[in-house]
């Protein structure tokens, strides 16, 4: 028997700090929402000082929410950081649902295609910086040093977003990318992760470390951001467009000249606010999305050898050694393919994806959700769900081939790793360039391991607005046929 509608259970709550009580856990929040559907069950809802927070833990909810229903839950919820961060919510992940958001998503989309899959220069862009990185990995092994890879790898996925953003460029050592590795670092450890000011905004009257830091770092970001703009602006011409500020630039332009008392750039949002603001959340979710991933992926493979090993059997049989990987190679690839899915199952990016908010009454299943309900979907409990993975904590890229080995599968729906519907993720194409091909070169050419008499990197990430593995150097030993060979032939 179906019982009518009811309200999600709820932890205990209490006036003013809400169900902060039952939240103290040392663990972090998405391991947190996983253990505690034990006692509330897959979908549950608490309270976040005045707010209400619905958690989902399960596929079926998940995908009610972002593709059934997926406008009605198509809001973002205000707080004190993002705002510091996006100018009031002027950009796109953390922007509300409306139509200045809707028109940014175009924009970008349309400048990325145009970059996209079917012309070569991304290609060319990405292969560039796999290059470099490849260099610089066998000068590390020429002289015998092993290397923390997080900045080389964090500077070559950088430099392909410069070039796609502002046509630009960082070398190894440049002071600026310095300064953006250190301010980036500081706004992920503190934007966005329901600190204290964010479930209580009052708290912002008083001295706040985090705060103070996001501010210095948000500032630090928002004079990097201008001098591109006032840069692109000097040199803009209505007949080449050679990055994604320009197609900015050009959409401000031709609302400038359509200028009508009902359509000005400022009513469509194309204020410099925005345009600042969205180019600023492709700039950092490109940057630190696909490096984390990289980052955990050269985990993975240092942990499991025997991987990364049949990757390479895999690469020599494939492309052999006479030329380098190119994206035409992704279909004859699988069992790479297969663990870049597995290492975004195992450790996904966003783990909490970015908060939605009900912009109308609605239900998930049968339970009833009130307007203005922030909802988490709980991906780490999708990727981690004991129903649909065996041992899911267990590494392991055969779970996404058939029973032959060769072909590609996903064997479960509950696996959501670039989020779905109207809030996917713009960049899910662009990252999967990147990850194929920076992996690619890497693997044909290196074998990656710790230092002999290091311990092997934690598998416990770090949360923030993104989980982030922890900082560990590697040995890049050059494979028979490379040591001798100039990376850059
Ligand atoms: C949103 C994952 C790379 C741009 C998201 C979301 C996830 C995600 C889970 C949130 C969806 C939601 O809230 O429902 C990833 C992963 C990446 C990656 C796993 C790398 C492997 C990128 C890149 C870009 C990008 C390279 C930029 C070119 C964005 C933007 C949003 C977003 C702008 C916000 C969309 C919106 O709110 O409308 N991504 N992302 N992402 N991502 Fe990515
Ligand atoms: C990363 C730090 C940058 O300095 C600013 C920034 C902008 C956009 C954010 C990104 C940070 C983190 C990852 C986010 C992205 C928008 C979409 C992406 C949240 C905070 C994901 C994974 O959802």
């Amino acid at each position: 028997l179906r019982s009518g509608p009811q309200e999600p259970p709820r932890l205990p709550a209490l006036p003013l700090i809400g169900s902060l009580l039952s939240l103290r856990s040392p663990h972090p929040p998405h391991v947190l929402f996983k253990e505690l559907q034990g006692k509330y069950g897959q979908t549950y809802s608490l309270m976040m000082g005045s707010h209400c927070v619905i958690v989902v833990n399960q596929h079926a909810h998940a995908k009610e929410v972002l593709l059934k229903k997926g406008k009605i839950f198509a809001g973002r919820p205000r707080t004190v950081t993002t705002d510091v961060l996006t100018r009031d919510g002027k950009d796109i992940a953390f922007g509300d649902y409306s139509a200045t958001w809707r028109f940014h998503r175009k924009i970008v989309h349309g400048a990325l295609c145009m970059f996209g899959e079917g012309s070569a220069s991304i290609e060319k862009i990405i292969c560039a910086e796999a290059q470099s990185l490849c260099s610089v990995l066998s000068e590390a092994a020429a002289a015998e040093l092993s290397l923390d890879l997080s900045p080389e790898l964090t500077r070559a996925v950088t430099n392909v977003i410069c070039s796609l953003c502002f046509n630009s460029s960082y070398r190894k050592g440049d002071p600026e990318f310095e300064a953006m590795l250190r301010y980036s670092q500081g706004i992920v450890d503190t934007v966005a992760k329901d600190s204290l000011v964010d479930i209580f905004p009052w708290l912002q009257m008083f001295p706040n470390a985090d705060l103070r830091l996001l501010k210095e770092c948000v500032s630090i970001r928002d004079k990097l951001l201008q001098k591109q703009y006032e840069e692109h602006k000097a040199d803009y011409s209505d007949h080449v467009q050679r990055d994604l500020l320009d197609a900015l630039l050009r959409a401000k332009r031709s609302a400038e000249n359509n200028n009508t008392a009902e359509i000005s750039a400022e009513s469509v949002g194309l204020s410099d606010d925005h345009l600042l603001m969205t180019v600023g959340d492709i700039f950092g979710a490109g940057v630190e999305t696909t490096s984390t991933v990289l980052k955990w992926a050269v985990t993975y493979l240092i942990h499991h050898p025997q991987v990364q090993r049949r990757i390479q059997e895999e690469l020599d049989s494939k492309v052999g050694v006479d030329r380098s990987p190119q994206l035409s190679d992704r279909g004859s690839l699988p069992y790479l393919e297969a663990t870049i899915r597995e290492v975004l199952r195992i450790r996904p990016v966003a783990p909490l994806l970015i908060p939605h908010v009900a912009l109308s009454d609605s239900s998930i299943g049968d339970f009833t959700v009130r307007k203005g309900s922030r909802v988490i979907i709980n991906l780490w409990s999708l990727h981690h769900d004991e129903k649909e993975w065996k041992n899911p904590e267990h590494f392991d890229p055969g779970r996404f081939l058939d029973s032959d080995g060769t072909g590609l599968i996903i064997p479960s729906s509950s696996y959501l790793p670039f989020g779905a519907g109207v809030r996917v993720c713009l960049g899910e194409a662009l990252a999967k360039m990147e990850l194929f091909l920076f992996l690619t070169w890497i693997l044909q050419r290196f074998t990656l391991s710790v230092p002999p008499g290091h311990p092997m990197p934690s598998l416990e990430g770090k949360f923030g607005v993104v989980l982030q593995p922890a900082k560990y150097k590697v040995n890049a030993e050059p494979r028979p046929g490379w040591k001798t060979r100039c990376q850059a032939c």
